[in-house]
C-alpha cells in the first residue's frame, strides 16, 4: 500500500495561528501556562510532528484494510499489530499528558496548543487519539467525583486504561433522552445496570488493561423520583474489570460485555461496538459519579471536549487532503494551456495551469485554513477560561463556537475532500492515494457528536436564543471592528465591504428567523419554517467566521509581507491573501441568496403530504 507516511500537515499554517494572528505568546509564563514559553510550544508542535507525519502515520491505511476482529464468544477485540504500535507510540511518549490539567500531570499547556497539537495527531490517525481518551476522561472523573473517585481518577491515569462514553441505545441516538437503560440501587451503594447500549467507541480492544465506562442511565431504588428525558438520567462508572480501590490491581470480570462490533464505511480501526450492560448471568455494577443525580450536565463535560475532537479531526484531515490534491496538481500533466486549446502542438501543462483546478484547489485551501482558525479562535477563548478570573463571556462565546467548529468543520470537510479526490481524476479513486480512506473516515464527522442538524438547533435554540444573543453580539461586534479598521493600507477595502455585506445578511437571516419564532407564539406552525433553515443558518455563520478569519490573517500577512522575507514566507503571505480574497469574492456573496431564501420562506414543504415525497 503506498499511503504509507499519507499525512501531509501544515506545522507553518498551525504557528501562524498561534503566534502572529492569535497571539498566544501574550498568554504564556503567568498562572496555569506559568512553565511554558514560546520555544515549549515551538517544540512541542515540532517534534509531534515528526512524529504524525511519521511513525503515527503507518497504521492509517492498514487498520482500514485490516480492521479489528471481534471474537463473540469471548466478547473480545484483537486490533491489527500496527494500530496497538501506533498506540504504544503515542502512549510511552506521553503525548496524553498535553490534554491533562497540571494536576493530573499535565505540561500545563493552553488549550489553543493543545487543539493544535491534537490536529496533527487527529490528522495523522484518527483512531489512536479516540482510544487515547483515557487520561481525558480521566480528569471529567476527577473534577466531577467523591474523594474515592478522584483517587480513580489517578489510577486511571496511571495504569493508561481506556475510557468511553455511553449514551447512545437502539432507541435513542439524537434523542438522549429516550434512553431505557437503568441502574438499580444496592444495599451496599453500589448500582446494578441493566440495558444495551449501541455505537460505543472504543468499548472493546486489547491494548489496555482496563477500560472505564462513562454511562447514562435512569437510576431507580428507594426514595428516587423517575423523570423523564434527559434530565432523569445519571452518570455510572462501569469498569470492565472490578479493581482494587487503592491499587487499581484488576480483579474479576464485571458484567459488561461488548457483543457486537459493527462493520462501517470508515474508521474502521476505531472499534464501535454494541455494549451490553447485565443479561449475562454476571451484574454489571456501576458507581454513581460525584453521588450526584447530575448526569447529562456532567456528560455534556465529555461531550463538548468531543465535539471539538470531531471539528478538529475534520479540518485536519480536510487540510491533509488538500494538500495531497495539492502535490498531485504540481505534477500531473494534462492538457494544453486554456489560451491555447485550439492548438494541437501547444506544449501540455501540469493541471495546475487550468483554472478550474486551481478555483477547487483555493476553495479546499480557503476552507481548510479558514476552518483551522476558527477552531483555534474558539480554543483561545477556552485559553482564557483556562486563566481564570471572570470568564462568563468567554465561556458563552466558546459554546457558541462548538457547534460551528463541530458543524461547519465536519461538512465543509466532506465536500471539500469530494473536490481533494475530484483533483486527482480517477486516479483519486484509487487507493494508491489515501484521499477516498479521508472521505470514508471524516464522513463519521457529520454523524456523532449530534448530528449536523442536532448542531444546528443548539446553535439558535441554546447558544443564540436562550442566551440573549450575548455571545454572538460579541462576535458580531468583533467582526464589525474589523470592518471599521483602516489596516492593510486600503488593500483590503473591497474585502472588507464584501465581508460587511455578508454580516447584514445573516444578521437578517437571524432577524427572521426571529420574526417566525415571535410568530409562533401565536401559531405554533411558524416554528417549522424556522426548522427548515436552522443548518443554512449554522453553515452562513460559518462562511462569515471563515471570510472574517481569513481577513484578519491576509492583513497580518500584509504587515509581513512589507518585511524582507524569505522566498518561503513571501509565498506563505501572498497565499494567504490570496485565500482571503478568492473566499471574499466567490464565497461570501453566496450568503445573499441565502437569506433571500430565508426571508421568503414559507410551509409548503410541510403541508405536503408524506405520500408527494
Ligand atoms: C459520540 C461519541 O457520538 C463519538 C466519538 C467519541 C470518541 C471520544 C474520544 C475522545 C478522545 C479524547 C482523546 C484525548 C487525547 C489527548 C491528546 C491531546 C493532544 N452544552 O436542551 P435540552 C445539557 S457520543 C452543554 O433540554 P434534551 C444541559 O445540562 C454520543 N450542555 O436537551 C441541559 O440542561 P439545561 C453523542 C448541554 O431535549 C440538558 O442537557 N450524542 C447542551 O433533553 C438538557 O438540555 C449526542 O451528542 C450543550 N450544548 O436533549 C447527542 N445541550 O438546559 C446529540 C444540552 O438545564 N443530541 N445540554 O442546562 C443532542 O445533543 C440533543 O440536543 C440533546 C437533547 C440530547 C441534548
Ligand atoms: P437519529 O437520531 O435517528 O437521526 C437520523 C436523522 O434524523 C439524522 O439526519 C438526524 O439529523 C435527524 N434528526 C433526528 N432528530 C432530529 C431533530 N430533532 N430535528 C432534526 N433532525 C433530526 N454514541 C455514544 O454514546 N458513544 C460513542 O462512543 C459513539 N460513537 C459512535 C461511533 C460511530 C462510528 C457511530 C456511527 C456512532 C457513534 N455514536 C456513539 C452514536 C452517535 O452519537 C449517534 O449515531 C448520533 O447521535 C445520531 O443518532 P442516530 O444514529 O440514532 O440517528
Amino acid at each position: 500500500v503506498t499511503v504509507v507516511g499519507h499525512f501531509r500537515s501544515n506545522l507553518r499554517d498551525l504557528e501562524f495561528n498561534l503566534f502572529e494572528v492569535f497571539r498566544v505568546q501574550d498568554r504564556l509564563g503567568s498562572g496555569p501556562f506559568e512553565g511554558v514559553d514560546v520555544d515549549t510550544v515551538r517544540g512541542v508542535l515540532t517534534e509531534l510532528n515528526t512524529v504524525a507525519t511519521g511513525p503515527l502515520a503507518e497504521s492509517f491505511a492498514d487498520g482500514d484494510r485490516n480492521p479489528p476482529v471481534f471474537d463473540p464468544a469471548t466478547h473480545s477485540v484483537t486490533l491489527p499489530q500496527s494500530v496497538k504500535d501506533a498506540y504504544r507510540l503515542l502512549w510511552d511518549g506521553e503525548w496524553w499528558r498535553l490534554g491533562l490539567p497540571s494536576e493530573l500531570g499535565g505540561y500545563g499547556i493552553p488549550p489553543s496548543v493543545q487543539w493544535a497539537a491534537a490536529e496533527l495527531i487527529l490528522g495523522s490517525n484518527p483512531a489512536i487519539f479516540m482510544y487515547m481518551a483515557g487520561p481525558s476522561f480521566a480528569a471529567v472523573v476527577h473534577r466531577n467525583g467523591t474523594e474515592q473517585q478522584k483517587r480513580w481518577a489517578q489510577i486511571m491515569i496511571e495504569r493508561g486504561w481506556g475510557a468511553t462514553m455511553v449514551l447512545t441505545e437502539p432507541d435513542a441516538g439524537s434523542d438522549v433522552g429516550a434512553g431505557r437503560a437503568k441502574a438499580v440501587r444496592q444495599a451496599d451503594g453500589s448500582w446494578h445496570l441493566d440495558g444495551v447500549k449501541r455505537f460505543i467507541t472504543s468499548a472493546e480492544q486489547d491494548m489496555t488493561e482496563n477500560i472505564l465506562h462513562l454511562v447514562l442511565a435512569r437510576p431507580e431504588g428507594p426514595g428516587i423520583e423517575p423523570k423523564p428525558g434527559t434530565k432523569g438520567l445519571s452518570l455510572f462508572l462501569v469498569p470492565k474489570f472490578h479493581f482494587d480501590p487503592e491499587t487499581g490491581e484488576p480483579g474479576e470480570r464485571n458484567g459488561v460485555f461488548v457483543t457486537n462490533v459493527e462493520h462501517k464505511m470508515g474508521l474502521k480501526a476505531s472499534t464501535t461496538c454494541e455494549l451490553t450492560f447485565g443479561q449475562r448471568g454476571v451484574p454489571a455494577v456501576g458507581w454513581l459519579l460525584g453521588e450526584v443525580h447530575d448526569g447529562i450536565a456532567q456528560m455534556f463535560q465529555v461531550i463538548e471536549y468531543a465535539r471539538m475532537m470531531v471539528g478538529t479531526k475534520a479540518i485536519g484531515t480536510l487540510s491533509a487532503g488538500y494538500l495531497a490534491a495539492l502535490e498531485y496538481a504540481k505534477e500531473r500533466v494534462q492538457g494544453a494551456d486554456l489560451t491555447r486549446m485550439l492548438d494541437k502542438t501547444a506544449p501540455r501543462v501540469t493541471i495546475m495551469h487550468h483554472p478550474d483546478v486551481r478555483r477547487i484547489l483555493m476553495l479546499q485551501k480557503a476552507y481548510a485554513e479558514g476552518l483551522r482558525a476558527v477552531y483555534t479562535y474558539a480554543a483561545t477563548f477556552q485559553d482564557q477560561i483556562r486563566l481564570g478570573g471572570d470568564t462568563a463571556l468567554a465561556e458563552k462565546v466558546n459554546d457558541l463556537l462548538l457547534p460551528i467548529v463541530k458543524g461547519v468543520g465536519s461538512e465543509r470537510a466532506t465536500e471539500m475532500l469530494l473536490l481533494s479526490l475530484q483533483t486527482l481524476g480517477g486516479s483519486g479513486y484509487l487507493q494508491d492515494y489515501p484521499i477516498e480512506q479521508y472521505i470514508r473516515d471524516s464522513k463519521i464527522d457529520s454523524l456523532y457528536e449530534g448530528t449536523t442538524a442536532i448542531q444546528s438547533l443548539d446553535f439558535l435554540f441554546r447558544k443564540i436564543v436562550r442566551d440573549n444573543g450575548q455571545a454572538l453580539a460579541h462576535v458580531a461586534g468583533e467582526i464589525q471592528g474589523f470592518i471599521e479598521a483602516e489596516t492593510g493600507d486600503g488593500r483590503l477595502k473591497e474585502e472588507r465591504a464584501l465581508l460587511s455585506a455578508a454580516l447584514a445578511d445573516v444578521q437578517a437571516m437571524l432577524g427572521a428567523l426571529t420574526g417566525c419564532l415571535m410568530a409562533s407564539a401565536q401559531d405554533p406552525s411558524n416554528l417549522y419554517k424556522v426548522g427548515q433553515h436552522t443548518v443554512r443558518l449554522l453553515m452562513a455563520v460559518g462562511d462569515l467566521l471563515i471570510g472574517w478569519l481569513l481577513l484578519r490573517q491576509a492583513d497580518v500577512a500584509l504587515t509581513a509581507l512589507g518585511d524582507q522575507l524569505s522566498e518561503r514566507d513571501k509565498a506563505f503571505y501572498e497565499g494567504k491573501l490570496g485565500a482571503a480574497r478568492f473566499f471574499a469574492k466567490t464565497v461570501l456573496p453566496q450568503l445573499s441568496a441565502q437569506r433571500a431564501i430565508v426571508e421568503n420562506t414559507d410551509n409548503a414543504l410541510m403541508e405536503l403530504s408524506e405520500s408527494a415525497f
